[in-house]
């Protein structure tokens, strides 16, 4: 078995393959420390942790990790707190950067006998129409080679070789969805005890708890603005008033150590086989971050496509690489349904025209539905925190 890339979707599905025998080589396009630092993700769903638990790999996050369960809205008409770890299903998120996440993921599927080619990038994968699929591989020393495997999974997100490689025919359903946010890191402790949503006429801003001296903050901004555009007293100016410190207090302040611009986009590639190639994490499909899903559906289809493989190499039994495209495809549908709400509950046109300020008002009516309705807010808690 050849995996491509060691993000979630790849580590989750080599370590339960090595766990079960079958042999496997995660090839990497960068070196081990990158893969370790690289910061993104933070919320994990129940469902999320539940698997990690069931293949043993929950030990980090149990250790450390920190379970969140209230979410609070500043908008235009007040502000309200949703306690969403007592609705819905009744489940929290927990707090665990996937930087950590990742580092455990990589130890224990070392510890399990896994192999990893760090350094190693794929440049082209011929599977679609073969038993013997092979795949094309560029070295850090930029030596070429070749790897061949039964089957390859393209963990390798949305730039990745298994895209690349993807027979013409392949649907990609896409959407801009025309926002655009800066994400930061602070080196700050968080300043609110719930992730926070603000909507205001300069553009959204977020705040959400990675550790207890590391906070993530998102900041609406025009398209093309580039990541240093901003210095650092202007970022959170920016944030407090739209966070409107002045009536609900500052927040606390520190170093912006990181900085990335975010466009929000969706695409959902179908389907997700190819022959003996199968799509998996943001390869399969690339959710925008405003309903932090991309890291949960990535371990999700790691375990699906695991579990099917499982079967089939060691079974014989065909049945779960047959519909892992028909599994998979609804989650990643329901989960792109609920962020593409998120997004229209949280940004609007900015301009005074007549149809701005009728999106603007189904905008806040929205809010006010989230405000009073219980079955609203059950509804939002059991997407919120589901995959
Ligand atoms: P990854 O994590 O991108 O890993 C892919 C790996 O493949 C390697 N690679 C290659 N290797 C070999 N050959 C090639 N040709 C290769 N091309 C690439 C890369 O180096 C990399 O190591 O994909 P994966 O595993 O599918 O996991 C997806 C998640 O990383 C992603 O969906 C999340 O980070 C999205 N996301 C969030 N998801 C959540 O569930 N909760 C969150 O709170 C959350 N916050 C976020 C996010 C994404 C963000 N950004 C950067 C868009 C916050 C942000 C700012």
């Amino acid at each position: 078995m050849v995996v491509l890339g060691a993000g979630p979707a790849g580590l989750v599905l080599g370590n339960i393959l090595v766990d079960r025998g079958i042999d496997c080589v995660v090839l990497e396009r960068a070196e081990r420390t990158h893969v370790q630092t690289r910061a993104r993700a933070g919320f994990l769903a129940a469902g999320t942790v539940r698997i990690l638990a069931r293949h043993g790999l929950d030990e980090g996050l149990r250790r450390h990790g920190r379970t969140h369960g209230t979410c609070e809205f500043r908008t235009e008409d007040g502000r309200f707190r949703l306690d969403y770890s007592g609705l819905g299903q009744g489940d929290p998120h927990t707090v665990y950067p996937q930087q950590d996440l990742v580092t455990d993921l990589l130890a224990r599927y070392l510890e399990r006998g896994g192999r990893i080619r760090f350094g190693t990038e794929a440049v082209a994968v011929r599977a679609a129409d073969s038993d013997r699929p092979e795949v094309d591989v560029r070295e850090a020393d930029g030596r070429s080679g070749l790897w061949r495997a039964r089957y390859v999974a393209g963990c390798d997100g949305r730039h990745g070789a298994a895209r690349r490689s993807l027979p013409a025919g392949t649907v990609r359903h896409h959407r801009d969805h025309g926002v655009t946010w800066l994400g930061l890191l602070a080196e700050a402790p968080p300043s609110l005890d719930a992730v926070g949503y603000a909507t205001h006429e300069h553009g959204f801003a977020g705040h959400m708890a990675r550790t207890s001296d590391i906070t993530r903050y998102y900041l609406q901004c025009e398209r093309g603005t580039p990541a240093d555009a901003w210095s650092e007293e202007y970022i959170w100016d920016e944030l407090e008033l739209r966070m409107r410190a002045r009536e609900y207090g500052p927040l606390r302040r520190g170093r912006v150590v990181h900085r990335s611009v975010v466009d929000l986009e969706s695409d959902v590639l179908e389907p997700l086989r190819h022959g003996a190639l199968f799509l998996v994490g943001d390869a399969a499909g690339l959710i925008s971050p405003s309903a932090a899903k991309g890291a949960n559906l990535a371990v999700l289809e790691a375990s699906i496509l695991a579990h099917a493989l499982i079967d089939d190499l060691t079974a014989g039994d065909s049945e779960g690489v047959d519909t892992y495209s028909a599994r998979c495809l609804p989650h990643i549908w329901r989960a792109q349904e609920f962020s593409h709400w998120m997004i229209g509950l949280l940004h609007g046109p900015s301009g005074a025209d007549g149809e701005s300020l009728f999106h603007n008002s189904l905008r806040r009516a929205r809010l006010t539905s989230l405000r009073t309705s219980r079955s609203q807010q059950d509804w939002f808690a059991e997407h919120y925190v589901g995959v």
